[in-house]
């Protein structure tokens, strides 16, 4: 949409088939953020917490169906059935679209509508974006609120004609008369769709309130739509993030790092160094822009304003900074309430207190065997409480990107990092990354890979092949000697007793060090059939506590599961079809090659 014309027509339109009783315009300011958690608590919609524990902080507890991102209810409805390739769910547009008008109809009585207007990324960069979400969801809201830049200084934007991407949400559960609303309205699975029309780049969400189905700056706009805007305009959406690293001689590197779900991103992007000297500051932790300038050199811009979190895991011990941002002014989704009103999650670090709230809000005491936080439970904080948020964070140029880091849950197989021997190379290895399944629903897939292609595959708002191909592109039309390099990372490689090898956290600084020097290329290395791995004494391993056996296993190529591999990354390539890229078939084999000659 073009204009705020189009924009009051649209929001007539959704009024008549939503039908709510009133329309609000979210104008953004602290006044208006303080009466929706007002209006929230009274509600009992949402709990304050103790503020003398956790300032300004709210709790909300959601429908049990409703605690995740659903990919089975997640569409790409292009036009055409080919475009949305293999790994997405589609649905003919026109047909998707008549399920979902009846859906909408009425769907917002007895509520209010709200309309948000954002921007992705700082409102000033030339390649942020403004977005328009109307939702029935006060939650959602205040999340939107926290996550993006909101409000009235964008719809002057839209008055002076900048272009915009509409997106209707509702939580599908009309009020009825006599009937009291519960904590957490929402609609059945079956009724949940989260749609996507690539073509239109327009996003229909229904029935769900939660996260990335329900704030839909994030992965509906910010990757699945954004990453066909880029592919088309030639940039890229990433499911990244993106830090800061500073050596002991002050000179800082922006990297990228692309992590599928429960791998530390979050962790890694706030990390505090073990090495002396060394400093880590976060510009994003999810999301990542990525465009060329004229230079030919890659730029990158945080598009979000704030970081959802998974709480359960996180403490001062595997975030400490993370754990500081969320003392005061954070919202909390499905954790456990102490009886002081404070919150509580498996992995805080904390003695479990006698007595508990589970994320249910039902009593829970020792004598339960279930945990207390939902394993999906979330903290929702603005990026500015961070302590460790770099100045730049929010530079409308980007920040200049020297290398990308790429990595999964591998027990076995991937090296703790291992350099691509080229751009296509890099795009080979993200082609190729995933996680090991390993506590699946179907047995016979446990110790199988899930591949998931830097991180994006319920991302990616078009063809699988086209994205890895458009990567491809991407290496072929930059200035060579600036390219970024790419890295795979594995900090879950484990022994034959089944204990990881490598102790994570702060002591991955250590591979970052590692990087940094090789961008520069300070630091040396092996050249292995699968690419450069540290040598001994290139990577920093003073005062640390592994045995010389684990650094050995942990940089050790083992030929016969390599060729295991290629055998089953070849399997995953006949199922992209034949828009795989050719020259990801050629690293394959090119690999191959090089193991048989190892
Ligand atoms: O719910 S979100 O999609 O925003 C978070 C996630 O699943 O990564
Ligand atoms: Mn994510």
């Amino acid at each position: 949409m073009q204009s705020f014309s189009e924009l009051e027509k649209w929001v007539d339109e959704v009024k008549n088939l939503c039908q709510p009783d009133s329309i609000h315009f979210v104008t953004g300011d602290k006044a208006e953020e303080k009466s929706f958690f007002e209006e929230l608590v009274r509600d009992q919609k949402a709990i304050q917490l103790n503020p003398l524990l956790r300032p300004n902080s709210y709790a909300f507890f959601s429908d049990p169906s409703d605690v995740a991102r659903v990919e089975k209810r997640t569409f790409i409805a292009s036009n055409k059935k080919e475009d949305a390739g293999p790994t997405n769910n589609w649905i003919e547009p026109q047909k998707l679209k008549k399920i979902m008008t009846k859906l909408y109809k009425g769907s917002m009585k007895g509520r209010t509508m709200y309309v948000i207007p954002y921007v992705m990324g700082p409102i000033d960069a030339p390649i942020s974006k403004i977005g328009i979400e109307i939702t029935d969801s006060l939650y959602v809201v205040v999340n939107m609120i926290k996550m993006t830049r909101t409000g009235t200084q964008v719809l002057d934007k839209i008055k002076n004609e900048t272009p915009f991407y509409i997106g209707l949400h509702s939580i599908g559960a009309p009020k009825k008369n006599g009937v009291i609303d519960s904590m957490w309205p929402c609609a059945k699975m079956q009724k949940k769709y989260i749609a996507h029309f690539p073509d239109e780049k327009l996003i229909w969400s229904y029935g769900s309130g939660y996260g990335g189905n329900a704030l839909l700056g994030k992965k509906c706009l910010a990757l699945r739509i954004a990453s066909k805007i880029a592919y088309d305009e030639g940039w890229m959406a990433e499911h990244m993030l993106i830090l800061k690293l500073t050596n002991p001689d002050l000179e800082s590197k922006y990297i990228l790092g692309a992590f599928p779900s429960a791998c530390g991103k979050t962790n890694l992007s706030m990390l505090i160094p073990t090495i002396p000297g060394w400093k880590v500051e976060t510009i994003g932790d999810d999301i990542a822009w990525i465009w060329m300038k004229e230079d030919g050199k890659l730029y990158a811009i945080n598009p979000e304003k704030g970081f959802f979190g998974v709480a359960k895991g996180t403490s001062y011990r595997s975030n400490p900074n993370a754990m500081k941002a969320i003392e005061k002014n954070t919202i909390f989704t499905n954790v456990a309430l102490t009886d002081d009103l404070d919150v509580w999650w498996e992995g805080i670090d904390k003695e479990k207190p006698k007595h508990l709230k589970d994320w249910q809000l039902h009593n829970y005491d020792i004598s339960c065997t279930y945990p207390a936080a939902h394993p999906n439970s979330r903290f929702t904080v603005e990026a500015t409480e961070s302590p460790v948020l770099a100045n730049e964070w929010e530079d409308p140029n980007g920040v200049l990107i020297s290398a990308i880091l790429i990595g999964g849950r591998r027990p076995s197989t991937i090296p703790l990092v291992h350099e691509a021997l080229s751009w296509k190379h890099g795009v080979f290895m993200g082609s190729m990354m995933g996680s090991e399944i390993t506590a699946a629903t179907i047995s016979d897939q446990i110790g199988m890979v899930r591949r998931d292609p830097f991180a994006m595959l319920p991302f990616i708002g078009y063809h699988v092949g086209d994205y890895l191909q458009h990567w491809i592109d991407m290496g072929q039309k930059a200035n060579q000697e600036f390219l970024p390099k790419i890295y795979y990372v594995n900090w879950f490689r484990k022994n034959d007793d089944g204990q990881f090898m490598w102790p994570g956290f702060g002591e991955n600084s250590r591979v970052l060090k590692w990087i940094f020097e090789r961008v520069d290329q300070k630091a040396s290395a092996k050249l292995t059939p699968i690419g450069y791995v540290p040598d001994r004494d290139s990577i920093d391993l003073s005062n640390l506590d592994v045995s010389e056996k684990d650094i050995e296993a942990l940089t050790e190529i083992d030929v016969n599961l390599w060729f295991d591999e290629v055998k089953s990354i070849r399997a995953y390539y006949k199922t992209i079809g034949n828009k795989c890229p050719i020259d990801l078939v050629n690293e394959l084999n090119q690999l191959e090659f090089r193991l048989k000659n190892y």
